[in-house]
């Protein structure tokens, strides 16, 4: 049996739900040694964001080749990547290592409306990374923002996941829990060519803080195995909707995805 690597780019979540830490774990679960590179150290907790702190493009290209000039990655992963400064280094690296496997998850507010991705880094994340991507992972909030367009139906996802697509990912995944769906929560992929729905039981509950880190990261993982792109999204779709199942509550306010299960002893 042979390792497969995964190399997460992202931020630090202090409260261990999203971000790197999400990703970690989604890695692992699926089976793949994880690896990471710090954009940026957020200070948060089940309320919200409280500080954030960039690590320097320099350090974090510095990161990249620390891993890319020894070890290697049969994937890559982008989570928060807070500047146009940074979005433009992880660009740079990805090319120069001829990265071909790199999921996109273009994190651009936390659920406080705090920013991951500055305003003006937008446009470097569309004309730099997109065009890299082999699959992009928008929830409907970041696809209404990259395609430019208001999203409430389905019909308006798969119209969003063309325009994304033409931006140069050869994928779109958009993520559909944000629409009132009451009993269903519906992701669309879109290769260029066709559409693939992907249908889940909606959970009602508040803890699903890291849903997306979990989601790319998981994806990333069983992409980095060799399965195809529909194949990965149906397998971390089930793992993702057994991890809101499983959340945990944290703090006072927004718990976070468990995709651990049972492991971590849930107190609810
Ligand atoms: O879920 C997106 C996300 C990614 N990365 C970090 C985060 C969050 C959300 O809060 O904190 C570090």
């Amino acid at each position: 049996m042979t390792l497969v690597k995964v190399l997460c780019i992202g931020g630090s979540d202090t409260s261990g739900g999203a971000g790197i830490q999400a990703d970690l774990k989604a890695v692992n679960a699926c089976g793949a040694w994880g690896m990471s590179v710090i954009t940026a150290v957020t200070a948060q907790n089940t309320k919200g964001v409280q500080g954030v702190f960039a690590v320097s493009a320099e350090f974090v290209g510095k990161q990249i080749d620390a891993i890319m000039s020894d070890i290697g990655a049969d994937a890559v992963k982008t989570g928060m990547l807070l500047n146009a400064d940074i979005v433009a280094m992880v660009a740079d690296k990805i090319k120069q290592y001829g990265m071909e496997k790199l999921i996109v998850d273009p994190v651009i507010v936390a659920k406080g409306g705090r920013y991951l991705l500055q305003t003006k880094a937008r446009q470097t994340l569309v004309k730099k990374l997109l065009p890299l991507a082999l699959l992009v992972t928008p929830n409907i909030p970041e696809a209404e923002i990259l395609a430019v367009m208001e999203i409430k139906t389905i019909a308006a996802m798969k119209k969003a996941a063309k325009v994304i697509q033409d931006c140069g990912a050869k994928n779109v995944l958009i993520k559909g829990g944000h629409l009132p769906l009451k009993k269903e929560a519906i992701d669309i992929l879109y290769d260029g060519r066709e559409f693939y729905e992907f249908y889940a039981p909606r959970i009602n509950t508040p803890h699903t803080h890291g849903t997306g880190c979990t989601y790319a990261s998981a994806i990333a993982a069983r992409l980095a195995r060799g399965e195809e792109i529909a194949e990965a999204v149906f397998a971390a779709k089930e793992l993702v909707t057994a991890a809101i199942k499983n959340s945990v509550q944290l703090g006072t306010g927004h718990g976070s995805v468990n995709i651990l299960g049972d492991l971590i002893k849930s107190k609810r």
